[in-house]
């Protein structure tokens, strides 16, 4: 692994105008970028040589770290062997491959998979497939679709228009017709600084019962939730929530997804978060930690039944109107394939579990420091609540971004004046304290 001096080169460009940042404060950044040029384990590499430990997995995609050479290798023998294959009408044996490996690990009955290139793909297509199993059920009037304030499902008009954080849906006009929103669960006075899911909670579910009687059973599709909300700021579900919904969605013929897509592979200690709350959901998407970030990939694992409805019809027909150009990409595949193999040898699911307590009571030691209002934890999750600065809400928050950047090493996530810690599943004990210990600079950095 190079150290601090040894990084990788990289060409430091000298102009950075022509790149539209995605979700970037993109004049902040060209002033005084964050530029990053390798990564190893625990660790990137910045352009001036600097070694950062990784808080956040890159994006909570490194579930197994960086620079895993068995996926590397995987990557460059699929390169060379079959660059690309249409996905449409024609096959490659690893896509099945992957199907099958993804299945074996999902909750028992989702035994269905869909591949396409991201979360928020992965979103819109589930939403796509909720609509069209009903219409093959002959329920056509179930179009509804149901999200939660402070969701996030990608940025897909569907994804956009379930998710509930305002800042990614005011300038986008009506969206989809006919979705509503669940409330969000967080209540910081009666949840203040738990550890796992807050026992208070379980009861937001029943707003499900009232959207039912609001519109009726029969317009609602489906409803869609991450079982912890990530992007967000880090929001476990409350104990019993999931249960709850599933039991309500059930008894209305709705059809329940859990968007997977950060707490997949290992995030909370299992390989999908419905094995530790002990709910199967009728559809579950994924992407990130599938290929541990080196390829784009996402997809939807599925109930047989779902999938099975639409196979009717003359056998030359296509029976889903749905896919993309790299759905299941060879690359993807080879990398997914790899990821899942490292997941496996290595036992980093359970690894996840076993660190759970030592993460958590790390990291509630940051109770106290300056400004510090609340922290949630679960699995290998944190979410640690700052004070706004009076009148400038995520000021402070993009301050600890930027501040741990260029003066502490350290690489985390911020969702407005939440810091969001996600380090790869790889992470030791000493490098738990590490990072408390750093985060804790931080936060008394930008008192
Ligand atoms: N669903 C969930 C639950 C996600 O967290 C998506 C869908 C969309 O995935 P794609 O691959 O289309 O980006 C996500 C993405 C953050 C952060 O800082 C989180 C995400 C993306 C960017 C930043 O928490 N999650």
């Amino acid at each position: 692994m190079p150290d601090k001096g040894t990084a990788p080169s990289a060409n430091i460009p000298n102009d950075l105008a022509a790149y539209w940042m995605p979700f970037t404060a993109n004049r902040a950044f060209k002033r005084a970028p964050r530029l990053l040029a390798g990564a190893k384990g625990m660790h990137y590499f910045t352009t001036d040589g600097r070694k950062l430990i990784d808080a956040a997995s890159g994006m909570w995609c490194t579930n197994a770290g960086h620079g895993r050479r068995e996926i590397a290798e995987a990557i460059a023998r699929q390169a060379e062997t079959l660059d690309y294959a249409p996905p449409f009408q024609f096959g490659i044996p690893q896509a099945f491959e992957l199907a099958n490996r993804l299945a074996d690990i999902a909750p028992k009955g989702l035994d269905r998979v869909f591949f396409c290139n991201s979360g928020s793909e992965a979103a819109d297509t589930a939403l796509k497939m909720a609509i069209a199993y009903h219409q093959t059920q002959g329920q056509g009037t179930r179009t509804r679709l149901i999200g939660r304030e402070r969701g996030y499902h990608g940025v897909g008009f569907g994804g956009t228009a379930v998710g509930g954080i305002v800042g990614n849906r005011r300038m986008f006009g009506t969206l989809l017709s006919g979705v509503d929103h669940l409330p969000h669960t967080y209540d910081r006075d009666r949840q203040a600084f738990s550890k796992g899911e807050p026992e208070y909670g379980a009861h937001f579910a029943d707003e499900l019962e009232r959207l039912v009687n609001l519109h009726g059973a029969s317009t609602i599709a489906a409803v869609i939730v991450e079982p912890m909300a990530g992007s967000t700021g880090v929001l476990p579900a409350p104990k019993g929530y999931l249960k709850r919904l599933r039991d309500i969605t059930e008894r209305h013929g709705i059809l329940l997804i859990f968007d997977e897509v950060i707490t997949g592979f290992g995030r909370l200690g299992h390989a999908f978060a419905a094995e530790r709350y002990g709910v199967t959901p009728d559809m579950i998407t994924f992407a990130k930690g599938v290929t541990n970030g080196a390829a784009p990939m996402g997809g939807v694992l599925l109930r047989s039944a779902i999938h099975d409805a639409f196979m009717t019809g003359p056998e030359h027909m296509v029976e889903l109107a749905h896919g993309y150009t790299y759905s299941a990409h060879p690359i993807a595949c080879a990398a997914a394939l790899a990821t899942l193999d490292i997941y496996r040898d290595e036992k980093l699911f359970e690894r996840a579990r076993t660190l759970e307590p030592v993460f958590a009571d790390a990291v509630m030691a940051l109770k106290g420091e300056p400004n510090v209002v609340d922290i949630r934890t679960v699995g290998l999750t944190a979410g640690i609540d700052l004070a706004p600065r009076p009148d400038l809400p995520g000021k402070r928050g993009f301050e600890a971004l930027a501040c741990a950047f260029h003066d502490h090493d350290l690489m985390l996530r911020v969702a407005g004046d939440t810091l969001a810690l996600t380090p790869p599943l790889i992470v030791s004990e000493a490098e738990i304290g590490e990072i408390v210990d750093k985060v804790g600079r931080v936060i008394r950095s930008v008192a």
